[in-house]
């Protein structure tokens, strides 16, 4: 079978929910994946952010198979011997007094809100029902129907009412707006430190410091979603590091497992993920053995490899060459450790038509929004690979 064959049957027999480039791959390793065809081509979007380590990093497979040889899934009605290993791992590398393990990100963006809510009877004292919580204009924290009943973009609620209520829209990067939504119900305030899928937006510095002091002042949870931005994307292990900012609850995802396996977890103070009681909440497949001990070895090879560092220099080298390309297609480039945005001028014709003559040229990217380009490799990456996609981004840049 072919691309054509491939990309045919997938017309035919899966839901029309996405609209991929062309290009089927089969094999993956590093930094390159390969296509059906044998074409070979360097992976500049990680998965959004869940292949920070490399696809099929050697370690973690390691992991992979040993634990799914010898004890994959147990159910939360037993214990097993991985869970608390995780949870005192991840506590100690993050600072946080616990842990609570779900598999997808929007599953554990539903959990902190959760939390956050009964936190806020329980221990806040809001009456019953009437718990609010913040969230930002041009959010993107998942797709299930409590998540999407804040996204501010059409297309995600469209046809998918009645909506979950209790939340409330403030300007991204604005402190004052936040402090002037709070009320005396308000429980947290949920917020990317980056917004990637809105176009890499980085806030004004000083805003994750503000909306820290903010949130402590009127007694409301700093909730950080660093499910894309966090784990070392941005040169640091969280997003929120970069102004020392400690949230109340942070969620994580995507690379906690290195792509190999859905993973996902909420991270909090006691007093915060304490609320939970036995079956006020669960998961058949949350902190199965095989996730946990994915999840050991994923954080493991992050922090031990130098990757976090990694993405600090060479994000830093990679932007710094973006930023000089004098091509006139290019309005803005903004970007933290090796997640980088270059936004196009409107009558650049789009970032999708870039994406595919970069995919023609051997790069994989994707488009977010309609005109902005997203760079996120590996965070493996070395630096003459990194020259490698520079010459390519830059003569598509130069030439479209
Ligand atoms: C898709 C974008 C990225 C996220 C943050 C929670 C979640 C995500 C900050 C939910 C997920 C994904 C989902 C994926 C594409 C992708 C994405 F393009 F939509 F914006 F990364 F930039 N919080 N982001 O970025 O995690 O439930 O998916 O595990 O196609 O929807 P999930």
């Amino acid at each position: 079978m072919n691309t054509q064959d491939f990309i045919a049957l997938e017309e035919r027999y899966n839901a029309r929910n996405y609209k991929p480039l062309n290009v089927v791959l089969e094999r993956g390793e590093g930094i390159w994946v390969w296509d059906v065809e044998g074409n070979r081509y360097l992976d500049f979007l990680s998965a959004y952010s869940a292949l920070n380590q490399g696809h099929v990093h050697p370690r973690i497979l390691q992991t992979m198979i040993e634990q799914a040889s010898r004890l994959p899934l147990t159910s939360r009605a037993f214990r097993n011997d991985q869970l608390p290993l995780l949870a005192q791992e991840i506590c100690e590398l993050t600072g946080f007094d616990m842990m609570l393990p779900m598999n997808s990100g929007a599953e554990a963006v539903e959990t902190a809100l959760k939390a956050a809510r009964k936190w806020g009877y329980q221990v806040k004292g809001v009456p019953e029902n009437r718990a609010e919580i913040i969230t930002c204009h041009g959010n993107f924290q998942g797709r299930t129907i409590s998540v999407i009943s804040f996204s501010t973009e059409a297309q995600y609620r469209e046809g998918f009412g009645p909506f979950t209520p209790g939340f409330v829209t403030v300007p991204y990067g604005d402190a004052d707006a936040l402090e002037a939504a709070i009320t005396p119900n308000t429980v947290a305030f949920s917020v990317e430190p980056i917004q990637g899928e809105a176009g890499v937006i980085i806030p004004p510095d000083g805003y994750l410091r503000r909306i820290r002091d903010i949130c402590t002042r009127h007694n409301v949870l700093l909730i950080a979603d660093e499910i894309q931005c966090g784990l070392g994307r941005t040169g640091q292990l969280f997003a929120t590091d970069w102004e020392d900012v400690k949230p109340d609850v942070v969620t994580i995802g995507k690379a906690l497992s290195g792509g190999f396996y859905p993973v996902s977890a909420v991270l909090a103070r006691r007093d915060v993920l304490g609320v939970f009681r036995p079956g006020d909440h669960g998961s058949t497949f949350g902190g199965n053995p095989l996730a946990c001990a994915v999840a050991r070895s994923a954080l493991k090879v992050l922090v031990e490899e130098g990757m976090i560092e990694n993405a600090r220099h060479l994000g830093e080298y990679l932007k710094g060459r973006l930023e000089r390309i004098e091509s006139e297609h290019i309005a803005e480039v903004r970007g933290r450790g090796l997640l980088i945005g270059v936004e196009l001028k409107p009558q650049a014709g789009g970032a999708r038509r870039f994406c595919e003559m970069l995919m023609q040229h051997g790069l994989l990217c994707k488009e977010t929004h309609d005109n902005v380009i997203r760079f996120a490799p590996p965070l493996i990456i070395t630096r003459p690979d990194i020259d490698w996609a520079f010459e390519r981004i830059e003569q598509v840049l130069m030439t479209a």
